[in-house]
């Protein structure tokens, strides 16, 4: 179904979302089902799910990422908001930063907007050295330009050896 007619400006968002506790792939599911269930977000692609090793705090289990593009009338700040009470409706409580997580979801790109006050930057800053990240997000937007770069050619510079595609999990994930 389009998204909701109304005079509102309609943007293509990506979000990264990630996760190393309990069943990641149903909150997945529920987080997509969620998001395209509101009459202002339509999720239009998924990626695969990729097992991916622990980014930045290394001593914890693998996790699994995926990312999807959706179309939105939220505003940047509204759909963070709407993607934070996601997490929190998935059991996420925050321990430490980097720490183990259900569900985590950042915004990667809005449209073409550049964003950066205390609550949102967008881009979001640390996509651009994370093949967890650029992995998935080439798969369904390999001609999406952030920040004036191409995302199939800073994929190609990542470093995405250690990441396989969860075949049972993508599975679930696009049915
Ligand atoms: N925030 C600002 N900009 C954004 C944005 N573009 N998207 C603020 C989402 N949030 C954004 O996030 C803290 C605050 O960041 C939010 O309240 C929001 O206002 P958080 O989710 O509470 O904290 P965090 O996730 O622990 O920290 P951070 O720095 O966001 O971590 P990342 O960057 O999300 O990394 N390894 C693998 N393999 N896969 C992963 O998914 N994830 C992380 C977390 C570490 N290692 C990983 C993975
Ligand atoms: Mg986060």
């Amino acid at each position: 179904m389009p998204i909701e007619a109304s005079d509102k400006l309609v943007s293509r968002a990506a979000i990264g979302l990630g996760g190393n506790m309990g069943d990641v792939a149903g909150a997945f599911i529920t987080a997509l089902a969620t998001l395209d269930a509101r009459a202002d977000c339509r999720i239009v692609a998924r990626s695969s799910v990729w097992r991916t090793p622990p980014w930045g705090k290394t001593d914890q289990p693998d996790f699994l990422n995926m990312c999807a593009l959706l179309d939105t009338t939220l505003t940047p700040h509204t759909l963070l908001d709407v993607c934070l009470s996601l997490e929190t409706d998935a059991g996420r409580v925050r321990f430490e930063r980097w720490g183990p997580r259900v569900l985590d979801i950042d915004l990667l790109a809005y449209g073409d907007l550049s964003v950066s006050d205390e609550r949102l930057i967008v881009p979001h800053p640390r996509m651009f050295e994370r093949a967890f990240v650029l992995a998935p997000l080439a798969e369904i937007a390999p001609a999406l330009r952030i920040a004036g770069k191409e995302v199939a050619s800073l994929a190609k510079a990542c470093d995405a050896t250690d990441l396989k595609v969860d075949r049972d999990a993508t599975r679930r994930v696009r049915n």
